[in-house]
């Protein structure tokens, strides 16, 4: 077929696809590429282990890479000693637990939730939101709804541990985030225990690819222990704290969300891969654009970029050291101690 009649017809379907408000999806399996790729799997943090576990029983099977990112966050998710992360999650300065996730697959469709109150997978509601609705983001009581109108059930997140926490918090009511860094956590500058406890500050994004070649990837958390009521960081923002490109690869985020919108980390880092960077080099110069942007706060926080290229490359960067992944793919399965800046 000459090259013109093929965009003659490609513009052409792509025109049905964009009057009939349909999102782009596989017409059938038969559409589905076949390229034998391996398929990995990579998520941030050490609890990124058991989520990776997860994803692999869809993936190590040949399941979809999108099938794979929603089951395998979902454990975090569920899990209540993960106090930044779904259930179990530290609350705002108000006393409430509220989520933000999304989800994007490998045709560019996405789905975000932000500030979701009383239901645990967050995720699964971002997904609903892609599948469903002719929308991306849904917030806070309408995403709520729309949870319930599709079967979620409510659930209080709030467990007694981080209502503790919450309650040790005020009375102090200081919002100083905290870092990981290695073993050590930086208390608040003022002083005392340190709420909430070493994962105060992690958030899960995992990336993957399947045996089809194709990249998805999801990120979940209950963001910033202890934010504004109504605070939204850079995890449910496309493009901020995940983005995929089926064409190069994809990234997440995990650290000072404020941080990563500011220089829309992910879609940075996938764009530097599509120019010819590999992941970690990728990942590393964007955190050294935030240090760019102010030298000053960014001794300060913590930021961490995850990376997955087409090739199967992988690789993060942070601002400190303390930022870990966890890799799965059919020849290793380990968490990695992340390079950074400082
Ligand atoms: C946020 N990026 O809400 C999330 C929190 C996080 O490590 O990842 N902390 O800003």
């Amino acid at each position: 077929m000459s090259t013109r009649r093929k965009f003659l017809q490609t513009s052409f379907l792509g025109s049905i696809g964009l009057f009939s408000g349909k999102k782009i999806m596989a017409q059938s399996d038969a559409d589905y590429p076949t390229i034998k790729n391996e398929p990995i799997v990579l998520s941030t943090w050490d609890f990124g282990k058991a989520a990776n576990t997860e994803a692999w029983t869809i993936l190590g099977k040949g399941g979809r890479a999108l099938d794979a990112v929603e089951a395998g966050v979902k454990i975090p998710e569920a899990d209540p000693n993960n106090q930044s992360v779904g259930y179990g999650g530290l609350p705002d300065r108000d006393g409430h637990v509220t989520l933000d996730a999304c989800i994007m697959d490998e045709y560019y469709n996405c789905g975000s939730v932000m500030g979701l109150e009383n239901i645990i997978h967050a995720i699964s509601v971002a997904r609903l939101v892609m599948e469903k609705t002719p929308h991306v983001v849904l917030i806070g009581e309408g995403a709520f709804q729309f949870a319930l109108a599709n079967g979620f059930k409510k659930e209080n997140l709030l467990t007694p541990e981080s209502e503790k926490a919450w309650k040790e918090w005020l009375k102090t009511s200081k919002y100083e985030p905290i870092m990981n860094i290695e073993n050590k956590l930086h208390k608040p500058a003022s002083g005392g225990d340190m709420p909430g406890g070493p994962n105060n500050h992690d958030t899960i994004g995992m990336i993957a690819m399947d045996a089809s070649g194709n990249c998805s990837g999801a990120c979940t958390t209950s963001g910033m222990a202890f934010k504004m009521r109504g605070r939204v960081g850079d995890s449910p923002i496309i493009g901020a704290g995940l983005y995929v490109d089926n064409e190069v690869g994809a990234a997440t985020s995990t650290g000072v969300g404020e941080e990563v919108i500011r220089i829309v980390g992910s879609h940075l880092v996938v764009e530097l891969m599509r120019q010819g960077l590999e992941p970690e080099a990728a990942c590393k110069k964007a955190v050294e654009r935030i240090i760019s942007r102010n030298p000053e706060k960014a001794k300060k926080v913590q930021v961490g970029f995850l990376a997955l290229n087409k090739k199967g490359q992988y690789g993060g960067y942070a601002l400190q050291p303390g930022f870990t992944f966890a890799v799965k793919s059919g020849k290793e399965e380990r968490i990695i101690k992340a390079k950074s800046i400082y």
